[in-house]
Formats: structure tokens, sequence, C-alpha cells
């Protein structure tokens, strides 16, 4: 998109709304085709207001009737809503709309799933059930009257009248429209309860289809914990009398926090030990955590427009990353978390995609939920936290809750309660916000006369329309090391807010070992020149679990590096290294499993082009087996040992002891696969009684071309279970080798469980051909063409699903001219489609321009 384009939304624009509302009442009377929306909105001038002009937004509505006052109106029906002349005092507008969920095939609005009626109302949904001013600075009381026949009738805040066909719902917290919902279906409920910190109970209940109520028990268990700590760590508690979540089958994202009434992805909330995975049940924590979460930081206090998305979703993603490290393990959350961040949100950065974590424009806002806005500010969140201290992140936020509650407010109120409440001052560090990229770090050393000096340069590259950076302020944490291995300068906090500082140590009486950007301290590129040998002994002695699996990550970067560019082999060195700190039975098994994840081919592709070569993902695959090949056969072992020492025998519990015994042990069983072949992972599958065992061995076969038998087994045993078959379906094309992933993809496409309308599924077959690297970007092109039609087909039923998926080609520039032309070509036969949706035109446009 070009910055003229009509259509474009931006940040400097934002004017008070001329109205403000007082009060919302609505009526639904749901039928599949024809369901009638009645609106009763009392209204009244906001005095800050620089206008007087109505305006209510409205997409796709049928209008009925329109009031004002009692009095019959014709409003004028306009682009994207109506106007009408509306008086200079309050009034209550009134109006009738009809539309139609059974049609909704975008799931955004009020639309059907499986027979059932639901909501999806972020960001801009809400404005396909009635006419409103659809923005968050809008806030009401909302009171929702739903007629039908169905059993189960949910909306908003505690539950009012029912009957025969009916149910009332009133919410008496203010909130913007994009927090509405409504659910209607044929459900049955797992229930709970909670005691709230001053002693006022809260019914709980997970709704699902009957089908489901053995998976409710995790989600339950994770809703009461997400509450407890909620309350422990930020002294924030529950505030309705009842917290309802529903699964609903076909959904865009993960879930949503509609106030009282979140409603989830039915693969973020539904988990038996049959049905899911370990990392399955520690995402659903998180989820049920993060949604949980929003009802203060989302909620209570809001976003003045979506500019300030982040507002909300960095302080949230902050806050369930604390959860799990508090449930789980913090150093193996720190470590997953920055390989997400490098894998997805660096690889945005670094694209034609790259945006601030507020950005200042948009075409369509559903194309701004992105590892930039949720990722990078939270990254953001962490950083302050760290420059300010515990307790002064405590100040802050007890600050920012006190001052805001029932507000929809922005960064400039987040930064300035930091401020007030620490007294630093953060004009410099909101930069974070404003400017897009990833900053480089790169470190020089000096040693003379017992003095050590560290100094540090930064520099952020060019993004789309930011071709110039200032420096940010950038909190570096650093401990020093003896060349014995013990440390001599614990962990303390540099801060670099120069383009180039110097930081000396006194008193060391030899040359130390650093060990930089402890914990990952900031999201950041540290470039550092460092032999293999300071690579390993900080492997071996770092006290920061973070920099410890660092250094092996490095080592194994730097041998992948020297294979594909050079065509060496494996290196014994790192081999040998990385074999000690997986037998370190003093360290937690789900860290040893991380040390033995080596870089992924995309990582590694954004390495080399940032070397100034086209990166060949053929070449980078083969040097990846290569060397995980080289791993099992000099580790195998070790390796073998883990696997045997390490089983789990009594019954299953996802708890993360158990999950980080499993993680190790099939970790070692994947490449052990590779050189003894495929009899371990064939008993394992025998003999799994839970869905993590069984998929690891399943996986293992497949990745090395067994494995048929097992796979039909599979489907055999799963085909009524839609959350499994998913995982069947993905990890074909994942594990397909390069030349066969397309042809995969392309028969799965064809299987008669191929539903490519619900979202997860067509994620899944979708999803795994982008994530395999070598396989997407196949020489032939295959992949490209069979994506493009597939996206082609998706975009004119379902824009913001297809928008998200065409990330995959993104990184299209850093290829070969061939690549590039072949990406080229059907990015343009996207573009050049006629009544392209407005989402997925905004992302090529980016990509192409
Ligand atoms: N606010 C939700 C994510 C979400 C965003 C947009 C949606 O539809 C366009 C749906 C969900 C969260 O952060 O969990
Ligand atoms: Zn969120």
């Amino acid at each position: 998109m070009t910055q003229h384009d009509p259509r474009t939304v931006y940040l400097r624009d934002y004017t008070p709304p001329a109205y403000l509302v007082d009060e919302v009442r609505l009526t639904f009377r749901l039928a599949p085709h024809a369901t009638r929306v009645l609106s009763e909105i009392r209204f009244r001038p906001n005095p800050d207001a620089t206008g007087r002009d109505f305006f209510l937004h409205g997409e796709g509505l049928k209008l009925i009737s329109a009031h004002i006052n009692g009095a019959q109106v014709t409003p004028e029906l306009i682009e994207g809503g109506l106007t009408l002349d509306a008086p200079d005092a309050s009034f209550t507008f009134e109006a009738e709309v009809e539309i139609d969920p059974e049609n909704n095939t975008a799931l955004e609005g009020l639309y059907r799933s499986n027979g059932m009626y639901c909501t999806q109302c972020e960001a801009e949904g809400f404005r396909k059930i009635t006419f409103y001013p659809d923005r968050p600075d809008v806030m009401a009381p909302f009171h929702v009257r739903i007629e039908s026949d169905l059993p189960v009738l949910l909306s908003n805040g505690n539950p009012g009248a029912s009957g025969e066909g009916f149910a009332e719902w009133s919410d008496p917290w203010p909130k913007p429209a994009y927090l509405f919902a409504l659910v209607a279906g044929d459900l049955v409920a797992h229930s709970g309860s909670f005691t709230t910190m001053s002693g006022r109970d809260v019914a709980l209940n997970l709704w699902v289809r009957e089908a489901d109520i053995d998976k409710c028990a995790f989600g339950m268990e994770a809703l009461k914990k997400s509450m407890t700590w909620d309350e422990e760590v930020y002294g924030r508690e529950y505030d309705l009398d009842v917290f309802n979540i529903v699964a609903v089958d076909d959904f865009n994202m993960g879930a949503m926090e509609n106030k009282g009434l979140n409603i989830f992805n039915s693969s973020a909330v539904l988990a038996s030990p049959a049905t899911a995975t370990d990392a399955d049940f520690e995402r659903i924590e998180a989820i049920i955590a993060h949604e949980y979460f929003h009802n203060w930081t989302g909620n209570r206090v809001t976003c003045r427009d979506w500019f300030q998305l982040c507002l909300k979703e960095g302080l949230t993603v902050f806050r369930d990353q604390q959860f799990t490290g508090d449930m789980r393990s913090h150093a193996v959350k720190r470590i997953d978390d920055a390989m997400l961040l490098r894998a997805a949100q660096f690889r945005e950065d670094n694209g034609p995609l790259a945006h601030p974590v507020r950005p200042e424009s948009f075409v369509e806002i559903n194309n701004f939920y992105t590892v930039t806005v949720y990722e990078k500010g939270a990254e953001i969140v962490g950083m302050l936290r760290r420059l300010v201290g515990d307790e002064g992140y405590g100040k802050a936020l007890d600050l920012y809750f006190e001052r805001h509650d029932g507000q929809a407010v922005t960064i400039e109120d987040w930064l300035r309660a930091f401020e007030d409440a620490t007294g630093r001052d953060l004009s410099q560090f909101a930069r974070w916000y404003s400017q897009a990229g990833t900053p480089r770090v790169h470190v020089a050393e000096d040693w003379s006369e017992g003095r050590y000096t560290l100094t540090l340069r930064q520099e952020t590259p060019p993004t789309p329309g930011q071709p110039d950076k200032q420096p940010v302020v950038i909190p570096v944490a650093v401990g020093l090391l003896n060349p014995n291995g013990d440390e001599v300068v614990p962990t303390q906090v540099l801060e670099l807010n120069e383009a180039e500082q110097s930081f000396a140590f006194d008193g060391l009486s030899a040359r130390p070992v650093p060990s930089i950007l402890r914990g990952f301290s900031a999201p950041v590129i540290l470039r550092q020149e460092q032999s293999d040998e300071t690579r390993a002994f900080l492997l071996a002695h770092d006290t920061d679990p973070f920099n410890k699996w660092e250094a092996g990550r490095d080592l194994a970067r730097t041998n992948l590096m020297a294979m594909i560019q050079d065509g060496t082999g494996p290196d014994a060195g790192y081999i040998d290294a990385l074999g000690r700190g997986i037998a370190d039975e003093t360290l937690d098994p789900a860290f040893r499993a991380q040390l033995l994840a080596l870089p992924g081919e995309d990582e590694l592709a954004q390495a080399i082009f940032e070397t100034g070569h086209a990166p060949d993902p053929t070449a980078i695959h083969e040097a990846r087996e290569a060397l995980r090949h080289g791993i099992a056969d000099r580790l195998g072992d070790v390796l073998s040992r883990l696997y045997d020492t390490h089983q789990i025998t009594g019954p299953y519990s996802p708890e993360a002891a158990d999950a980080g015994r499993r993680s190790l042990t099939n970790a070692a069983l994947s490449l052990l696969s590779l050189t003894q072949g495929g009899d371990r992972a064939r008993a394992q599958y025998r003999a799994a009684d839970n869905m993590t065992q069984q998929i690891a061995a399943l996986g293992g076969l497949l990745r090395i071309g067994e494995g048929e038998a097992e796979l039909k087994a599979f489907e055999d045993q799963w085909s009524h279970e839609r959350l499994v078959m998913n995982k069947w379906f993905g990890l074909q094309v994942a594990a397909s080798a390069p030349r066969d992933a397309a042809a995969t993809a392309e028969a799965l496409t064809a299987h008669p469980a191929f539903d490519w309308k619900n979202p997860n599924r067509f994620r899944a077959v979708f999803g795994a051909l982008s994530g395999n690297a070598a396989g997407f970007h196949a020489p032939s092109g295959a992949s490209y063409r069979l994506l493009a039609d597939w996206l082609l087909k998706l975009d004119p039923l379902n824009p913001q699903t297809t928008a998200r998926m065409t990330q995959a080609f993104s990184t299209w520039k850093r290829y070969d001219a061939d690549r590039k032309t072949l990406i080229r070509a059907e990015l343009e036969r996207i573009a050049s489609t006629e009544g392209l949706s407005r989402d997925t035109s905004e992302m090529i446009g980016r990509m192409l321009a």
C-alpha cells in the first residue's frame, strides 16, 4: 500500500469521538440466516470532542428501522456506516437490523460454527452486528437479551432473568464494543468455583460440546491458577459473579478475552492426555492465563485506539510469560521465548513487513496482530522492569491501574505511570515503541593492567519507511567469569543508550571471560567475536542458564554456517561439548532438550543472507541433517542412555518435570532414529498411552521415511477427533523430504477430512508447508504455486486467515534470482486478482513494495 491509499488510517489523525455512550441494550432474535438485532443506545455529546458529526460504523447490515428518542428517522447509509442529524444533547438511538450468521465465513461478527452461534468482535467486528461507534475509546455498560431455542445462551457480565427461549445478561463494567460476546448452542459445562481475595465467590464454567467434556479439567485448573496468580503477583481481583469460557472449532486466532465470556479456539483449551501433547498443555495453560489476565490489562484498562494495541498485548504477553515461568521454569521459558522471538519477530523485523511495536498507519488492523506487537511488545515491558527494578515495576503498575481503571489510554499514559512512580525519564526509552527493526549490538573488549573494558556499539538497520535510526536504551545484563570458571563479577545491568559506550571493570586479577546479554536482557542481535573455545567454556561454566544455552547454540550455528558455506563436516569439538551438557545430571532435562535443538533452517537462511549471500534452502537442510547425523553418531551412547534412564513409568502428568523428561527422551529418540533405524520409535508408538509419546514416535518414523503403518493406524484411531487429526495432517507435511513436501500437501488437500474452511485444518497443512523451509522453497516452485492457489481460494471466504498466511512469502527477497522470480510471480498473481480482500492486498502490497 502506498502512503496515500485513501483507506489508510493514521495514528496522527486520531480525534476523540463526537458522542459517548452511557448505556447499550441489545436484543438478539437468533435465526441462522436472518438474525434480528435490536439496539437501544443512549448517547451523550462528548465535551472533549472537536466536532458533532454523528457517525455509526456498520458493515453488511440490513437496516430495518431506526428511531431517535422514539421518533422514526431515516439515516443516510454511507461507506462503512451511517450518519444522521443528531441532537446536541443526550438522546436514545434505536435500530433494528438483520444479519446472516450462517453465511458469515469470515468468522468476524456473529457467525455459526458447527450449529453454534458465536461472536468475534476484536478488532472491528461489532460493526457487523449492529450500527455502533465501533472504536475502543467508546466504553459503555451493556445489557443483552438473547432469544433462541438453543439450550445455552451466554453473553458478557452477570446472568439476569432467563426462561423458555430467552436469557438476559448485564455487564456493569463499561467496555468497548470489541469486548462484546454472545454464544448460543447445545453445550455442556465443566464447572468450578473460585473465591477471590476479598471473599467473593465466582462461578467458573468451561462450555463445550458434549463429546469434549473429558477435555476440560486441565483448562479449569489453569484458570484457577491464573486467578490466584493475578491476585498474588499483581493484586488484581476478578470483578464479576461468573467467568465463562467457550470452546469453538472455527476461530481465526487462539482465543479472545471478551469480558466475562472468553471465547477459545478449541485447540487452545481442550486437552486430555490421550489427545494433547505436553506442548499443547503448556500452550493451553498460557493462553488461558493470557485471556484471563486481559481482564485487567485490556478490559478494565483498554486502548484508546488500535495503534495502542501493544498496550494491552505486550503487557499481557509479558504477564503470561511471567506466569508460565512461575508455574514451570523461568530459565526454560526464557529460552523458549527467545527462540520464538528470533524465529518469528526478528524475521518480521528483517523483512518488508517490519513495523514499529506501535505502528503509525494501517489499512486493515487485523494485519497488525503480529509477533512484533505481541512478543516485542512483551520484551519492552521486560526491559522496563529490568531498568526500574522489581519494586519500581510494582509501583508503576499499581499507579497505572489506579489512574486508568475504566479508561481507554495510550502508550504515553503507560510510560507516564512509570515516570511518575519511579522518577525515571523514559523519553529515549519510548523509541522502542516507534522505531522498527532489531538493533545490532557490537562488542569490543580491552584488557590492560587489571582493567577490563567492554565497548558496546548499537546500530539498527533501516526498515520500510524508516531509513534512519536513533540509539535506543538497551539494558545489557553482563557477568564476568574467571578463566578457571568462577564468576568474578555477578550479573549487572549496563545501560547502553548512546551509539557507542564503554564500561570498565577494575580490580580483576586475570582477563575475564564476559557473559553478555544474560537472560536475553534485550531483543537485540549480539555481534561478538568469540572463539569456539570460549563458547565451549561458557557452555560448561556460565552461571546464567540463558547464556549457557546460548553458547551451545552459537557453537551449533558457527558449525552449521561453516558446513553450509565451506563444505566442512560436523565439528567434533562442538558435539563433545554438547555431549557434556546433555549428560550433566545437575541440569533440568527440559533445559538439556533445549541444548539439543539446533537453530532452525529459516534462522540459518537469515544468518547467511546477512553475510551477503543468497541462502540455498536445500543446502541448509542438508547441512542441518548432516549435523544431526553427526551428533547421533558421536553421541549415540549418551543419547540412548538418556532415552532409557529418563523414561516415565507412572501415569501421565502434564506437569513440567515429567514433560521435561519426555522432551529430552523424545529429542534423543529423534536423533537415534536417524542412525539406528525405527525400531525404538515403533516400540514407543506401540506402548504410548499419551499423545506426546505417540506423536513423537510417529514423527521420528516419518522423518526417516518409515511409519506408513503407524500413520494409517493413527488415522483410524483418531478420525473422530478433529484436533488430533490436525496433527496428523500437519506432521505429514512437516516431516516430508523437501522434494515431496508440495506433493504431500497437495495430496492431503484431496483427503475427505480436509475441511479447508476450518482455519485450524487449513493452517495444519499450509502452516506446515511454509514451516518446512526446504520443502517450501523447493527449486520447482511447486509449493509457492500450491500455497498461492489455496490462498486465493480462501481469501473471498476468510480474508483474515488468508492475509496472515501470506507471511510465508515475506522473506522472498533473501533468495536467489530464480526463486525470487518464482515468488514474485505468485505475489503478483495474488495482487492482480479481482476482488482481493483489503487484508490480503495490504499484506501483498507491503511485500512487493
Ligand atoms: N485479543 C486476542 C487475540 C485476538 C485478536 C483478534 C482476533 O480477531 C481478529 C481474535 C483474537 C488475544 O490477544 O488473545
Ligand atoms: Zn492478548
